[in-house]
């Protein structure tokens, strides 16, 4: 009469409530919080996520050529854990934010990345504005990018 399959422990119900609080708090006035978007089991490429600890994820790509995937994308103020990934088979790139060019200076960069490497930086912004961002290889070849702070 036991069939022994109650012993295995249900889980789920409840995951996303943490994500939905966040996204409030986020917000601000909460008019309409994007409701049930689920979590992406990968981070997709140009996308910004939060993480559990707090930080906004983001994932830039480059590769065979000198462009960043996005060129373009926007945070909010506070801890940003930036990825690179480099998918080149050829060409080695970096990540720097462009000196004197933005509203507060980000120390944190990617001095080198080699072709098929991915590595990741974080650091903290505070002070809205576009923060100019470079391939300093290629920078005269137009490997640029801007990230905007949100105010
Ligand atoms: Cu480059």
């Amino acid at each position: 009469m036991n069939g022994g399959r109650h012993a295995t422990a249900r889980r789920g119900g409840g995951g996303s409530l943490g994500l939905v609080v966040l996204a409030g708090v986020l917000a601000g006035c909460g008019d309409e919080a994007p409701a049930s978007a689920p979590a992406p089991t990968s981070t997709a490429v140009g996308e910004v996520t939060t993480a559990p600890d707090g930080a906004q994820e983001i994932t830039v790509q480059t590769g065979d050529d000198y462009v960043f995937v996005p060129d373009r994308f926007t945070v909010e103020p506070g801890t940003v854990r930036l990825t690179v990934v480099n998918a080149a088979e050829e060409m080695t790139h970096n990540f720097e934010f462009t000196s004197d060019a933005g509203p507060e200076e980000i120390p944190a960069g990617i001095s080198l990345l080699a072709p098929g490497e991915e590595k990741t930086i974080e650091f903290t912004v505070t002070a809205p504005g576009d923060h100019p961002f470079e391939c300093s290889f290629h920078v005269q070849l137009g490997q640029v990018g801007t990230m905007t702070v949100r105010g």
